[in-house]
């Protein structure tokens, strides 16, 4: 064996690869991506050498051959290679808007009525984690580490061990994982918590979800010994013969680079320009995907409610609050655009005066530099999911807010409320009355206070960055001893409520 062969890389595996494509005059371009994952696991992949294997995001194309030569030839300066995975229509409209998008995801979030248990949509989702994991095989090496990402994937260790391939293998969650009484919904739930139990070590987002899946192990297996061992953030589960680690890494953003971009004089002038458009008024931001998760009927209900009771808001605060399009070709979705429209157009209706609109609604995604000014500009942010596995949008307001005046309101459902809820104003996102009492809360919040809690939050976003995330995940799996974590026992967070 060559040395080539013989080092250790990183495969990350994750439905989709961290650039997307977009067709300009008939030909298509290749736009790398700008998240977190990318930004923490470029370095790592460079460094060990490695792959990031996924969807390209589109249909199979007639045009196939240039996206692979785009893939192949405009990446290579990143030091790792891209691996596209090509899926028919037919498989993008059952894997990926089915299963994954109709089943798993409402399950996971608690919202089970939304659920579309349709069998073709369960075969064709094994079909295509068998897809992945053939080629998985074909393009990784023996003692390669693969890291696969979320839901989509979830079959992907049951079937390499069915293809006689052995690899050290790690799986992250990314959305939440629910409770007992939710998960036994699923028509294939014993199937599904088998696979999970395939892969060398599990990662959830909070202590919340870990407690859920233990429970959910427990309940299903409970024929089987199923034993839990030591008592920090990871453990490890016995279940019958199989040992799997089961750790909470909360996943976190880049927090230099989005305070040092958010001090740039273009993001400072940009901010400042859409603070002078709103003279004399505290903006309060939400910025949400287009997704029913996130709460933004919900939240417009609680900013109706608050300027109605709150007659000292009127002219004085504007909600701005960006939609990105996301999944439109799902019906759900253009309901939901729909719904939000109407309440937006409602409220503007009911309350705009002279030299004022309540509401500033964008409906379109920002570039980089557009979204941070935003963040900057803005006194308040209002993160209201009914539930997520963390929400970087939070985390994102807090590391742009460079001059600390700014209010975080934060849903007790979002990942991030374990971390930022000692700092920032919970809320029930359900609860309209409560959601607007944080709201005039918040406007009335004196600027010391203000400034003292978002120090933490900064503070607190800054130590356990996305860089923390990567490190502790790979630590863990790399890890043959529970000794060498702490033995703390992690305090998961439980919203205080007031009786
Ligand atoms: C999943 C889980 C978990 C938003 N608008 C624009 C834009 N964004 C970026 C934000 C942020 C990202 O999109 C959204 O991240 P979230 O965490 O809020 O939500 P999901 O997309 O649902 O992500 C979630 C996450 O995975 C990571 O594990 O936290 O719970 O659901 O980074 O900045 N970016 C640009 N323009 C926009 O208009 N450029």
């Amino acid at each position: 064996m060559d040395r080539e062969s013989s080092r250790r890389r990183l495969v990350v595996v994750s439905n989709r690869l961290p650039v997307t494509f977009k067709k300009v005059e008939g030909k298509w371009q290749m736009v790398p991506g700008s998240g977190g994952l990318v930004t923490a696991l470029s370095p790592v992949l460079k460094n060990r050498g490695g792959v990031w294997m996924g969807w390209p995001g589109i249909p199979e194309q007639p045009d196939q051959e240039r996206i692979s030569e785009l893939l192949s030839t405009q990446f290579a300066s990143s030091g790792y290679h891209l691996h596209p995975v090509l899926l028919t229509p037919e498989e993008v409209r059952d894997f990926y808007y089915g299963f994954s998008n109709e089943v798993v995801w409402p399950l996971f979030h608690d919202l089970q009525t939304r659920c579309k248990f349709i069998p073709r949509y369960w075969y064709r989702y094994l079909e295509v984690n068998k897809k992945f994991a053939q080629q998985l095989k074909e393009i990784s090496r023996p003692k390669d580490y693969l890291w696969v990402h979320d839901y989509h994937l979830i079959h992907l260790a049951t079937y390499l061990k069915e293809l006689g391939v052995e690899r050290s293998i790690g799986f992250f969650l990314h959305i939440p994982f629910p409770p007992l009484d939710i998960f036994l919904k699923l028509p294939w739930r014993a199937q599904v918590l088998k696979a999970m139990l395939e892969y060398q070590l599990i990662g959830f987002q909070t202590l919340r979800d870990r407690r859920n899946f233990l429970s959910c192990v427990n309940h299903l297996f409970r024929n089987v010994d199923v034993k839990v061992q030591g008592r920090g953030p990871l453990v490890n589960l016995k279940v019958g013969k199989r040992e799997v680690l089961v750790g909470s890494f909360p996943i976190s953003i880049d927090f230099d680079a989005f305070s040092s971009q958010a001090s740039s004089k273009k993001v400072a002038d940009w901010a400042w320009y859409i603070h002078e458009n709103l003279p004399n008024k505290q903006i309060i931001l939400g910025i949400d995907r287009l997704d029913y998760t996130k709460g933004i009927p919900e939240r417009l209900e609680a900013f109706r409610d608050a300027l109605q009771r709150f007659p000292d808001l009127r002219g004085n605060i504007t909600l701005v609050q960006v939609v990105v399009p996301s999944r439109e070709e799902v019906k759900e979705y253009q309901e939901l655009k729909g719904e939000i429209e109407r309440l937006v157009g409602e409220i503007n209706g009911q309350f705009t005066g002279s030299g004022w609109v309540p509401i500033h609604y964008l409906y379109r995604t920002l570039e980089r530099d557009e979204l941070l000014a935003y963040y900057r500009a803005s006194e308040i942010a209002l993160v209201t999911p009914l539930k997520d596995g963390m929400n970087l949008v939070c985390k994102e307001f807090c590391a742009c807010d460079v001059d600390e005046r700014g209010v975080l309101i934060l849903s007790e459902f979002a990942g991030a409320a374990a971390q930022l809820h000692k700092h920032s104003l919970i809320v029930n996102p359900y609860d309209i009355e409560g959601v607007a009492n944080a709201i005039h809360a918040a406007f009335h919040m004196p600027y010391p206070e203000r400034a003292k809690r978002m120090r933490r939050l900064r503070e607190s976003i800054r130590k356990n960055n996305i860089f923390k995330w990567v490190n502790s995940y790979l630590e863990a799996a790399f890890t043959k001893n529970l000794d060498d974590f702490p033995e703390v026992e992690p305090e998961e967070y439980l919203p205080k409520i007031d009786v």
